[in-house]
């Protein structure tokens, strides 16, 4: 049978059943009805964050965050913001900069977590400079302190693409009260999963309100619209999926840490294999499992490794690569070096890992690859 680089977590039926039994009694299917308030009050306790709004997906969700903190105004004031960001993310938070008329300006990664270097940011701060937007690659979670110093002293907004850090804590705080904004995905690649779906984390009650209106339309009551609005609510079914997955993290996130500690156990300390050590500080959600291949070293390459495993019917991911300044759509507009983020997209490889992936395959994976 195939592996594929991840496997969705679902409930079992009969506890969605339940949970989606009061949808068709009452015909409340979405526009934020008593299944959503319940799921997002919920996540609020699970993720230990003030404020939280839930979207249809990450994307869009990132999207509206930065409308709703001002910065495509705020962009458009000095005829054209830049937003500082990595270059090594899935497309979809460049995306979110760009489709707001903000320049991504493309800040390189540190070798050790994959994650923005906060010590290259600093020399990118232009006058136009209106936020900065990191990214926790595969649920490492930058290095909060040093980038909010830098905002501080800057005057600059921080909206953390956290789409891999669903459930995670630093030094015991959980990741969504970090900066202004935090993102969370509810993909159905994800950790945690609503099917589609996502949510902003926030701590100041002014982001509420736009937030909140902007997913539906702008529409602040039955005849005011207050800002120039979308679709991007999140429906009771989805929710009702959430409910349900929400009950079953502990379970889910055990499955992915086996599998994880199995993957590190065979892979650590060989010549060529580099892997991210594990921080105290971070509470790991065990999202992906990435491996920087070093051809001198190991003999064999990313892309060599990549398709023996292919050979076999194991479907590994090369996420993420080309990196985002390496595209068509970006590289004639940010014109920013980063040797790190290129490399690291050349040379990386993330492997099979999800709740009920068999330490046995972990080991025939391991066997291929060390072979
Ligand atoms: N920021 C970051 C850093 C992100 O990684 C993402 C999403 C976002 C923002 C945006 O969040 P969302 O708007 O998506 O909520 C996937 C996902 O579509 C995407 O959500 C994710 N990142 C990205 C890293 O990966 P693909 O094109 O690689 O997915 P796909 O369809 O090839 O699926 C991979 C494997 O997952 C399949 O081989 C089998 C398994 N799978 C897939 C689906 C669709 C399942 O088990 N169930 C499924 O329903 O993009």
């Amino acid at each position: 049978m195939a592996i594929y680089v991840t496997r969705s977590s679902m409930p079992d039926i009969n506890d969605y059943i339940e949970e989606i039994k009061p949808i068709f009694e009452s015909r409340i299917l979405t526009n934020m009805g008593p299944v959503y308030k319940r799921f997002q009050s919920q996540l609020m306790a699970y993720l230990d964050v003030p404020e939280l709004s839930l979207f249809a997906n990450g994307h869009l969700a990132l999207e509206m965050a930065i409308q709703a903190l001002g910065l495509k105004e705020r962009g458009e004031q000095l005829g054209g913001g830049e937003v500082i960001t990595t270059p090594f993310t899935f497309v979809s938070t460049t995306h979110a900069i760009a489709r707001n008329n903000l320049k991504p300006v493309f800040c390189d990664i540190r070798r050790s977590d994959y994650c923005i270097d906060p010590d290259k940011i600093e020399a990118l701060i232009t006058d136009k400079t209106v936020a900065i937007i990191p990214v926790h690659v595969y649920g490492n979670i930058c290095d909060v302190n040093k980038i909010e110093n830098i905002a501080e002293r800057h005057n600059l907004k921080v909206i953390y693409d956290g789409a891999h850090a669903f459930g995670e804590t630093y030094n015991g705080v959980g990741v969504g009260n970090f900066g202004d904004a935090t993102m969370f995905s509810f993909h159905a690649t994800k950790v945690f999963n609503t099917v589609e779906g996502g949510a902003v984390a926030f701590r100041d009650k002014r982001y509420g309100v736009p937030l909140h209106e902007l997913k539906n339309f702008g529409i602040h009551g039955p005849e005011t619209i207050t800002a120039i609005g979308g679709n991007a609510k999140m429906d009771e079914f989805r929710a009702a999926l959430g409910i349900c997955n929400l009950k079953r993290m502990d379970a889910c996130i055990a499955g992915r840490k086996a599998a994880y500690d199995r993957y590190m156990q065979r892979l650590s300390g060989v010549d060529g294999i580099v892997l991210s050590q594990q921080k105290p500080e971070i509470d790991y959600n065990y999202s992906y499992f990435a491996v920087y291949f070093d051809k001198e070293k190991f003999g064999k390459s990313r892309d060599d490794v990549f398709a023996m495993l292919k050979e076999e019917n194991i479907y590994a991911r090369k996420y993420f690569y080309p990196a985002i300044n390496d595209l068509k759509c970006y590289r004639d507009i940010c014109t920013e070096q980063t040797p790190v983020a290129h490399d690291v997209s050349l040379n990386i490889l993330t492997l099979p890992l999800y709740e009920e992936l068999d330490v046995s395959d972990v080991d025939r994976i391991c066997d291929i690859i060390l072979r």
